[in-house]
């Protein structure tokens, strides 16, 4: 089965209003690929979610850049996954190296929400990675996928999962996933890369073997997002 490729626009803690309906309207302007070719999503703050869902063209979709970990209740700050769902939202990301690195997110904790989402019928852009620092003292990315799974991380079900080194893609899913999972989920999990993707290398890094989209940081909220998309054919 071919993987669609995925282009995923993290748009961070930044933005006004004005500024969100200008990226939103260059957005709604732009001319790209067939929704069979590619599958767009955009991560507003949470605040300009529904005012984005609702001006956003309707081949497009949108992501929260987190969500709480289990149902909400007395946990002040937090957005939890049924309001995304009672919203209409679809799509969450969680564990982003931001939030692992400067929030402190565990493996077990960004497992947990993961889990929590899946079951919530969220779909999940997981994102996984290790330092070159983790890499030398043995804690790689497989262990991360290790913990996620003896935490019952039904990772087959997630589909779609962010990486920060991408000579690391081919590695997973030829081994990890093919031995540990299964080789249809190996063959048809779709592993995205993400890291200062821009317009200027978007087009090589798409050309690279078993990379099968991006997650977008900064270059989500300029016009060249449109150039990154277009990377898709
Ligand atoms: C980046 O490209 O900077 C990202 O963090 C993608 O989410």
């Amino acid at each position: 089965m071919a993987r669609k490729f995925f282009v995923g626009g993290n748009w961070k803690c930044n933005g006004t209003t004005e500024e969100v309906k200008k990226i939103v309207s260059t957005l709604n302007e732009g001319q790209v690929p067939p929704p069979d070719v590619v599958e767009v999503v955009v991560s507003p703050p949470f605040v300009f979610l529904p005012l984005v869902k609702n001006l956003l063209r309707p081949d497009f979709h949108v992501a929260a850049q987190n969500c709480w970990v289990k149902k909400g209740g007395a946990f002040t700050g937090e957005v939890s996954a049924e309001m995304l769902v009672n919203l209409g939202i679809p799509w969450v990301i969680l564990g982003h190296s931001e939030r692992r690195l400067i929030l402190n997110e565990t493996n077990e904790f960004v497992g947990e929400k993961v889990a929590y989402a899946l079951s919530k019928g969220l779909k999940v852009i997981a994102c996984v990675g290790e330092t070159l620092e983790q890499r030398e003292s043995g804690t790689t990315v497989e262990n991360e996928f290790q913990i996620g799974l003896m935490l019952f991380w039904p990772m087959s079900l997630c589909g779609l999962l962010v990486l920060e080194r991408l000579q690391l893609q081919p590695r997973l899913r030829k081994k990890w996933f093919h031995a540990n999972i299964s080789p249809e989920v190996a063959a048809t999990i779709r592993i995205i890369y993400g890291g200062s993707v821009n317009g200027a290398n978007s087009k090589e890094l798409a050309a690279q073997p078993d990379v099968d989209g991006f997650l977008v940081g900064g270059a989500s909220l300029k016009p060249e997002f449109i150039d990154i998309i277009k990377s898709a054919e």
